[in-house]
């Protein structure tokens, strides 16, 4: 048995998890920040057999979308003297989805 650790978009939340239950994956979703860009993400963890990796993982790439999105970022202190920090703009482009997958030593209901 497998586990993935899918961190996704909260866009692209509820339809992945719609389409996982569809196709009888169990799924559990966390609220998530992403230590980036300080912002809600959702991490789903589903536990799979095997034979379903391959499966999840091709409905895991084609529900979720990668979207740019802005953000500001410190360059360090522009005026030592008076403290200021200045910051500019970036792009940064989040996702598809990020997934960890661990193998299962033991997985137990009672
Ligand atoms: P965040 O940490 O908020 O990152 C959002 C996006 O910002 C990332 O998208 C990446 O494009 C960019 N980014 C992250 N760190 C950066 C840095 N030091 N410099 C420049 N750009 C940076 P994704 O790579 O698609 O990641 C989406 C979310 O997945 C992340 O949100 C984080 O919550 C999670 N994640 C990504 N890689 C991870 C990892 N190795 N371990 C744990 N969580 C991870």
């Amino acid at each position: 048995m497998k586990l993935m650790i899918a961190i996704v978009q909260d866009e692209d939340a509820g339809k992945l998890i719609g389409e996982l239950m569809d196709q009888n994956f169990g799924v559990t979703k966390l609220a998530t920040t992403g230590g980036f860009l300080k912002s809600g993400n959702t991490t789903l963890l589903i536990g799979i057999d095997e034979s379903r990796y391959d499966e999840c993982l091709a409905i895991i790439e084609k529900v979720c979308k990668s979207r740019k999105q802005m953000t500001t970022s410190p360059v360090g202190m522009s005026n030592v003297s008076s403290g200021m920090y200045t910051s500019y703009p970036i792009e940064v482009t989040v996702g598809g989805a990020t997934v960890f997958v661990l193998s299962v030593d033991q997985f137990v209901k009672f």
